[in-house]
C-alpha cells in the first residue's frame, strides 16, 4: 500500500518510520510520503490559509494551494468542472459533502483513480470505525490531506469527488483537535495494521474488540497471580479452558453492558447463545427481539 500524507507539518509524521509501521516500510509492505503543503506555494509568504467568507473567527486552508499539490500527486491535469444540480434536502441526507458531490455528477465515487481514496480528516464528518478501517486496508493507495486552522475550503473535496476520485471525510472521535494530523495518524494505525502481513500474530486482530461482535474485549492479566496483593480472577489459572472461555465472555458483555450498551443494542440476538443470553438477561437486558433493548425499570410499589 502507498500512503500519501499533506501536511503544513509533515514532520509530525516523523514517528511513521518507527515500530511495526517502520519495519512494514522496510520489508516492501507499505510505502508512505509526507509533503509539505507549502511546496505548492508560489507567495513570498507560503500562504496556505484566507479568511472565512461570509465571516466568523480563524482561518481556512486556500483552494487553489491544495488543488496544485493534489492534482500533482493524484496525477491529475487541472481542469475545472461544469456546474453541479442540486439534490433535494432528503437525498442529501447521511452523505458527506464530497460524497453528495460526486453523487451529482452521476459519476460512481472512484471511477478515475481506482484503488486510490482521497481522505480528509474533518470533526464534521461521519465517525472512523474499525469497518472503514477494514474497508481502507484493501486499497492500493491512500492519500491524505490534513486540514488545520478551521479546515479546507469546502470546495476541495467536493472537487475530486467531482473528477470521480474516491473521496472520503472522517472524524475519529466527538471532541475538537487543533488539526488533522493526529487523527490522520490514528486512522493510519487502525487501517494499516490490518493489512495482511502486517502483524506478527494475526490472530490478535480476530480477538480484539470491535471485530466482528461490537464487544469491548475481557481485562487482560499476566503473571505473578498475586501482585501487590490483588489477585488476578481464579478461574484464569484453573486450566479450565471451557471456564477461561466463558468467564471472558462474560466479562466482555458485563463490561460493555456497563460502559457502552449502545453497542450491545448493536448485537444480532442470533449471534447469541444460550449462556449469552443468560448473562445479558441478568444484566438487564431483553434478548426477544432481533437486537438485544434494555428493559425498563418496573415503577416502584407506593
Ligand atoms: Cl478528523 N479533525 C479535527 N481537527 N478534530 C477532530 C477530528 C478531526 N476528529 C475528531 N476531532
Amino acid at each position: 500500500m502507498q500512503i500519501d500524507i499533506v501536511s503544513v507539518f509533515p514532520e509530525f509524521f516523523d514517528s511513521l518510520h518507527v515500530s511495526l509501521l517502520g519495519k512494514a516500510q522496510d520489508s516492501g509492505l507499505l510505502d508512505i510520503a509526507t509533503h509539505n503543503l507549502r511546496d505548492w506555494t508560489h507567495d513570498v509568504h507560503h500562504s496556505v490559509d484566507d479568511t472565512p467568507v461570509g465571516g466568523g473567527a480563524g482561518m481556512v486552508m486556500k483552494p487553489e494551494v491544495w488543488a496544485e499539490c493534489l492534482d500533482e500527486l493524484l496525477g491529475l491535469t487541472a481542469a475545472s468542472t461544469g456546474v453541479t444540480p442540486e439534490k433535494t434536502a432528503s437525498e442529501k441526507e447521511k452523505t458527506t459533502p464530497s460524497q453528495s458531490a460526486a453523487e451529482e455528477q452521476q459519476q460512481p465515487s472512484g471511477e478515475s483513480l481506482p484503488g486510490t481514496v482521497l481522505i480528509f480528516p474533518n470533526p464534521s464528518a461521519p465517525l472512523f470505525t474499525q469497518q472503514a478501517a477494514t474497508d481502507l486496508s484493501k486499497k492500493q493507495r491512500l492519500v491524505f490531506g490534513c486540514g488545520r486552522y478551521e479546515g479546507i475550503d469546502a470546495r476541495v473535496p467536493q472537487y475530486y469527488a467531482q473528477r470521480g476520485v474516491e473521496t472520503r471525510e472522517y472524524s475519529i472521535g466527538d471532541y475538537v483537535l487543533n488539526g488533522g494530523e493526529v487523527a490522520v495518524y490514528a486512522m493510519i494505525e487502525a487501517i494499516t495494521r490490518l493489512i495482511p502481513g502486517f502483524m506478527g500474530n494475526p490472530e490478535s486482530i480476530v480477538e480484539e474488540s470491535y471485530t466482528g461482535e461490537p464487544l469491548l474485549e475481557h481485562r487482560q492479566f499476566t503473571k505473578p497471580a498475586t501482585w501487590r496483593g490483588i489477585d488476578v480472577p481464579p478461574v484464569l489459572t484453573s486450566g479450565d479452558h471451557g471456564k477461561v472461555a466463558r468467564f471472558r465472555r462474560d466479562e466482555a458483555l458485563e463490561r460493555t453492558s456497563r460502559m457502552r450498551p449502545d453497542l450491545i443494542e448493536k448485537i444480532e440476538t442470533a449471534a447469541l447463545d444460550k449462556a449469552d443470553r443468560k448473562t445479558l438477561i441478568g444484566l438487564g437486558w431483553e434478548v426477544s427481539s432481533t437486537h438485544p433493548r434494555k428493559r425498563v425499570p418496573s415503577p416502584k410499589h407506593q
